[in-house]
Protein backbone atom coordinates (compact mmCIF):
# COMPACT_ATOMS: atom_id res chain seq x y z
CA UNK A 1 0.00 0.00 0.00
CA UNK A 2 1.08 3.39 -0.52
CA UNK A 3 1.70 6.04 2.02
CA UNK A 4 0.67 9.38 0.60
CA UNK A 5 -0.09 11.06 4.07
CA UNK A 6 0.70 9.95 7.90
CA UNK A 7 0.27 12.87 10.63
CA UNK A 8 0.60 12.59 14.43
CA UNK A 9 -3.39 13.08 15.33
CA UNK A 10 -3.58 13.21 19.34
CA UNK A 11 -2.62 11.99 22.63
CA UNK A 12 -5.55 10.50 24.70
CA UNK A 13 -5.39 8.93 28.31
CA UNK A 14 -8.68 8.57 28.67
CA UNK A 15 -11.80 7.02 26.23
CA UNK A 16 -13.19 10.69 26.26
CA UNK A 17 -10.28 11.71 24.28
CA UNK A 18 -10.03 9.38 21.68
CA UNK A 19 -11.24 10.55 18.01
CA UNK A 20 -14.83 10.44 17.73
CA UNK A 21 -15.08 9.04 13.58
CA UNK A 22 -15.93 5.65 12.46
CA UNK A 23 -12.08 5.71 10.70
CA UNK A 24 -10.70 2.31 11.14
CA UNK A 25 -8.12 1.53 13.56
CA UNK A 26 -4.67 -1.03 14.12
CA UNK A 27 -3.08 -1.25 16.76
CA UNK A 28 0.68 -1.92 17.87
CA UNK A 29 0.75 -3.55 21.47
CA UNK A 30 3.87 -5.00 23.19
CA UNK A 31 6.10 -4.79 25.98
CA UNK A 32 8.08 -1.22 26.86
CA UNK A 33 10.84 -0.67 24.47
CA UNK A 34 10.15 -3.38 22.36
CA UNK A 35 9.97 -1.07 19.22
CA UNK A 36 6.19 -0.34 18.82
CA UNK A 37 7.14 3.15 18.43
CA UNK A 38 9.82 1.92 15.69
CA UNK A 39 7.74 -0.02 13.93
CA UNK A 40 5.18 2.52 13.12
CA UNK A 41 7.56 4.97 11.57
CA UNK A 42 9.23 2.44 9.81
CA UNK A 43 6.11 1.55 8.29
CA UNK A 44 5.09 4.97 7.43
CA UNK A 45 8.73 6.02 6.29
CA UNK A 46 8.46 9.03 8.55
CA UNK A 47 11.41 9.11 10.91
CA UNK A 48 10.74 10.64 14.50
CA UNK A 49 6.46 10.94 13.64
CA UNK A 50 5.92 8.35 16.70
CA UNK A 51 8.44 9.33 19.30
CA UNK A 52 11.27 6.26 20.29
CA UNK A 53 13.52 6.29 23.32
CA UNK A 54 16.31 4.05 24.69
CA UNK A 55 14.53 4.44 28.02
CA UNK A 56 11.39 2.20 28.57
CA UNK A 57 8.18 3.92 29.41
CA UNK A 58 8.59 6.40 26.27
CA UNK A 59 4.95 5.75 25.26
CA UNK A 60 2.83 6.48 27.88
CA UNK A 61 -0.70 7.98 26.48
CA UNK A 62 -2.48 6.31 23.78
CA UNK A 63 -1.22 8.47 20.49
CA UNK A 64 -3.43 8.02 17.05
CA UNK A 65 -1.85 8.51 13.37
CA UNK A 66 -3.80 9.80 10.54
CA UNK A 67 -2.74 7.77 8.06
CA UNK A 68 -3.85 8.53 3.81
CA UNK A 69 -6.84 10.48 5.41
CA UNK A 70 -8.62 7.29 5.50
CA UNK A 71 -7.33 5.16 8.78
CA UNK A 72 -5.39 5.37 11.84
CA UNK A 73 -2.51 3.62 13.67
CA UNK A 74 -2.82 3.60 17.25
CA UNK A 75 0.43 3.51 19.41
CA UNK A 76 -0.07 2.14 23.11
CA UNK A 77 1.36 2.10 26.07
CA UNK A 78 4.23 -0.64 26.44
CA UNK A 79 3.46 -3.19 29.91
CA UNK A 80 6.45 -4.73 31.96
CA UNK A 81 8.47 -1.49 32.22
CA UNK A 82 9.28 -2.85 36.17
CA UNK A 83 10.31 0.77 37.20
CA UNK A 84 7.35 2.78 36.73
CA UNK A 85 5.84 3.60 39.89
CA UNK A 86 2.75 1.64 40.66
CA UNK A 87 0.16 4.02 40.29
CA UNK A 88 1.55 4.93 36.88
CA UNK A 89 1.36 0.95 35.62
CA UNK A 90 -2.06 0.33 36.60
CA UNK A 91 -2.91 3.70 34.75
CA UNK A 92 -0.68 2.12 31.50
CA UNK A 93 -2.69 -0.79 31.40
CA UNK A 94 -6.34 0.67 32.31
CA UNK A 95 -6.04 2.92 29.16
CA UNK A 96 -4.59 0.27 26.89
CA UNK A 97 -6.98 -2.40 28.30
CA UNK A 98 -9.70 -0.02 27.64
CA UNK A 99 -9.32 0.54 24.30
CA UNK A 100 -8.66 -2.90 23.71
CA UNK A 101 -12.11 -4.02 25.03
CA UNK A 102 -14.07 -1.07 24.19
CA UNK A 103 -12.65 0.44 20.96
CA UNK A 104 -15.33 -0.47 18.14
CA UNK A 105 -13.13 0.81 15.40
CA UNK A 106 -10.31 -1.57 16.00
CA UNK A 107 -10.08 -3.61 13.19
CA UNK A 108 -6.37 -5.38 13.99
CA UNK A 109 -3.93 -5.45 16.68
CA UNK A 110 -0.31 -5.87 16.15
CA UNK A 111 1.75 -7.60 18.83
CA UNK A 112 5.04 -6.80 19.29
CA UNK A 113 7.56 -9.24 20.86
CA UNK A 114 11.67 -8.98 21.43
CA UNK A 115 13.38 -11.66 18.95
CA UNK A 116 15.66 -11.51 21.60
CA UNK A 117 13.65 -13.09 24.09
CA UNK A 118 11.14 -15.79 25.14
CA UNK A 119 7.70 -14.43 25.14
CA UNK A 120 6.77 -12.88 28.99
CA UNK A 121 4.10 -14.09 30.85
CA UNK A 122 2.35 -10.69 30.08
CA UNK A 123 3.22 -11.10 26.10
CA UNK A 124 1.67 -14.87 26.99
CA UNK A 125 -1.61 -13.07 28.84
CA UNK A 126 -1.85 -10.30 26.32
CA UNK A 127 -2.10 -13.06 23.49
CA UNK A 128 -4.44 -15.27 25.09
CA UNK A 129 -6.70 -12.38 25.52
CA UNK A 130 -6.62 -11.60 21.95
CA UNK A 131 -7.31 -15.07 21.29
CA UNK A 132 -10.57 -15.31 23.48
CA UNK A 133 -11.86 -12.36 22.86
CA UNK A 134 -11.19 -13.10 18.87
CA UNK A 135 -9.19 -10.20 18.32
CA UNK A 136 -7.77 -10.25 14.63
CA UNK A 137 -4.03 -9.79 15.19
CA UNK A 138 -0.75 -10.36 14.05
CA UNK A 139 3.03 -11.12 15.94
CA UNK A 140 6.20 -9.27 14.80
CA UNK A 141 9.38 -9.86 16.24
CA UNK A 142 11.38 -7.01 16.30
CA UNK A 143 15.12 -6.68 17.13
CA UNK A 144 16.15 -9.14 14.51
CA UNK A 145 18.96 -7.57 13.67
CA UNK A 146 20.70 -8.13 17.01
CA UNK A 147 20.36 -11.88 16.35
CA UNK A 148 22.67 -14.04 13.95
CA UNK A 149 20.50 -16.18 11.36
CA UNK A 150 20.84 -19.13 13.47
CA UNK A 151 19.95 -17.72 16.72
CA UNK A 152 16.65 -15.57 15.36
CA UNK A 153 16.01 -19.24 13.12
CA UNK A 154 15.76 -20.67 16.71
CA UNK A 155 13.99 -17.93 18.33
CA UNK A 156 11.51 -17.52 15.58
CA UNK A 157 10.57 -21.06 16.20
CA UNK A 158 10.27 -20.45 19.70
CA UNK A 159 7.77 -17.63 19.44
CA UNK A 160 5.92 -19.37 16.79
CA UNK A 161 5.47 -22.30 19.11
CA UNK A 162 5.18 -20.58 22.38
CA UNK A 163 1.99 -18.73 20.69
CA UNK A 164 1.17 -21.24 18.35
CA UNK A 165 0.85 -19.08 15.37
CA UNK A 166 0.98 -20.27 11.95
CA UNK A 167 3.29 -18.92 9.45
CA UNK A 168 1.21 -16.10 7.96
CA UNK A 169 0.71 -14.27 11.90
CA UNK A 170 4.00 -14.35 12.59
CA UNK A 171 6.85 -11.19 11.14
CA UNK A 172 10.21 -10.25 11.27
CA UNK A 173 11.12 -6.74 11.63
CA UNK A 174 14.83 -5.85 10.94
CA UNK A 175 16.78 -2.49 12.11
CA UNK A 176 15.29 0.15 13.27
CA UNK A 177 15.78 2.06 9.93
CA UNK A 178 14.16 5.41 11.82
N1 LIG B 1 18.62 -2.75 16.86
C1 LIG B 1 17.32 -2.45 16.85
N2 LIG B 1 16.85 -1.53 17.70
C2 LIG B 1 15.52 -1.26 17.68
C3 LIG B 1 14.62 -1.91 16.78
N3 LIG B 1 13.38 -1.43 17.03
C4 LIG B 1 13.51 -0.53 18.02
N4 LIG B 1 14.80 -0.40 18.41
C5 LIG B 1 15.34 0.47 19.49
O1 LIG B 1 14.73 0.11 20.72
C6 LIG B 1 14.48 1.25 21.54
C7 LIG B 1 13.00 1.31 21.90
O2 LIG B 1 12.25 1.55 20.72
P1 LIG B 1 10.79 2.23 20.79
O3 LIG B 1 10.25 2.18 19.39
O4 LIG B 1 10.84 3.54 21.47
O5 LIG B 1 10.03 1.17 21.72
P2 LIG B 1 8.52 1.22 22.28
O6 LIG B 1 8.02 -0.17 22.26
O7 LIG B 1 7.73 2.24 21.52
O8 LIG B 1 8.78 1.67 23.78
P3 LIG B 1 7.76 2.36 24.82
O9 LIG B 1 7.11 3.52 24.12
O10 LIG B 1 8.65 2.76 25.94
O11 LIG B 1 6.78 1.31 25.23
C8 LIG B 1 14.98 2.46 20.75
O12 LIG B 1 16.29 2.76 21.18
C9 LIG B 1 14.97 1.93 19.30
O13 LIG B 1 15.91 2.60 18.47
C10 LIG B 1 15.17 -2.90 15.88
O14 LIG B 1 14.46 -3.54 15.06
N5 LIG B 1 16.52 -3.11 15.96
MG1 LIG C 1 6.75 3.88 22.20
Amino acid sequence: MKITSAEFIKSAFKPADWPHDNLKEIAFLGRSNVGKSSLINSLLRVRGLARTSSTPGRTQSLNFFLINQQFRFVDLPGYGYARAPKSIKAEWSKAAEDFLAQREQLVLSIHIVDSRHEPSKQDLQLHEWLLHHQKPHLIVATKSDKLSNNELRKNINRIASVFSARDFDLFIDGPARM
